[in-house]
């Protein structure tokens, strides 16, 4: 049986309301750990078929951010003892140091990305992004003064998020529809994203309307900058496994009684796209900043070539 705490994690992030790679991620590994110290189990087999299952039921949750999958195998991973209560020990404990690395590479990553925003400099952001809001944290703790054009992006309007946590750090911050974006990208200096995933070959797998944007962005001679940490590379890419997009339910995008209005039509709301290498100037991550090319290199030293799912019964 599942912890309650965990069924109701896994609704969360089905449902978005606990949303963004990162923090989907650091509440996959809180829920790990509640359900370690508080399973029931009469044996370390029992046990271990109870993490498995209740790592099962997060990873059903999203299918687009890696740093899910990559939270589920760090933590199951560190699974190690021969009783129920080493086992618990173990997981609880290597779920806690999950979350600080994650929190302490977020912000060395900040420092490596606010490297490249110089004072003054203006940044566009798509969705919301706490590595990218890092960088500019990070920024302004330099003494920088920035300010952003924060697009709005339809269908859930995560932008709004972003906007009021900039307002929050002293920023600037211009809101545009995400259809002006191309207008506004002459007045910036950098377009700056997260990731969800990043595939061996550097593509860059975010917010639907990430893709659209680089391409613009390359028309202006705009630099686009991705802040993500290496928990966002997508190990089975190595293989050449594709990642898959989720697909979002219509209801974000049209209300039933307006689409019987308009009469037949389908509706298709993919939640990310896929923005390939060569519209990507740089890769920041905690490990400094890459070109996306080179990312491969990295994903394999950090890897390696076969990725298993510990969570499979
Ligand atoms: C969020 C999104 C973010 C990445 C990175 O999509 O695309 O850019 O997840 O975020 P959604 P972070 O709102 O559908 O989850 O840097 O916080 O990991």
């Amino acid at each position: 049986m599942v912890h309650p705490d965990v069924e109701e994690t896994a609704t969360a992030i089905a449902e978005m309301e606990i949303r963004g790679a990162a923090t989907i991620a650091d509440a996959a590994a809180a829920a790990l750990a509640i359900h370690a110290r508080e399973a029931e189990a009469d044996s370390p087999e029992a046990f271990r078929a109870s993490m498995r299952e209740a790592a099962r039921a997060l990873y059903d949750t999203r299918p687009t951010a890696v740093s899910l999958p990559n939270a589920l195998r760090y933590v199951l991973y560190g699974m190690e003892g021969t009783t129920v209560e080493a086992l618990r020990g173990s997981v609880t404990a290597r779920a806690d140091r999950f979350r600080r690395e994650l929190d302490q590479a977020q912000s060395k990553l900040g420092r490596v990305g606010a490297g490249r925003i110089r004072d003054g400099d203006v940044v566009m952001t798509h969705c919301h992004s706490t590595d990218a809001m890092a960088c500019i944290r990070a920024a302004i703790e330099q003494g920088k003064h920035v300010e952003a054009i924060v697009k709005e992006t339809r269908p859930r309007q995560q932008g709004h998020i972003t906007a009021r946590e900039l307002r929050e750090l002293g920023v600037p911050v211009t809101l545009i529809v995400d259809n002006a974006a191309h207008r506004y990208l002459n007045d910036v200096d950098h377009v700056l994203v997260g990731a969800d995933s990043i595939a061996a070959d550097g593509s860059v797998i975010n917010k639907i309307g990430t893709s659209g944007l680089a391409v613009s962005a390359r028309d202006r001679g705009t630099p686009i900058m991705v802040a993500a940490q290496t928990i966002k590379l997508h190990p089975d890419t190595l293989t050449g496994q594709a990642v898959e997009i989720e697909m979002r339910a219509e209801s974000e995008v049209i209300d039933a009684e307006t689409r019987e209005e308009i009469g037949d039509i389908e509706v298709r709301n993919p939640a990310f796209d896929v923005t390939p290498p060569r519209h990507i100037d740089a890769i920041v991550t905690e490990q400094g900043q890459f070109p996306p090319e080179s990312i491969v290199t990295l994903m394999r030293e950090l890897y390696g070539e076969s990725v298993d799912q510990p969570w499979a019964e």
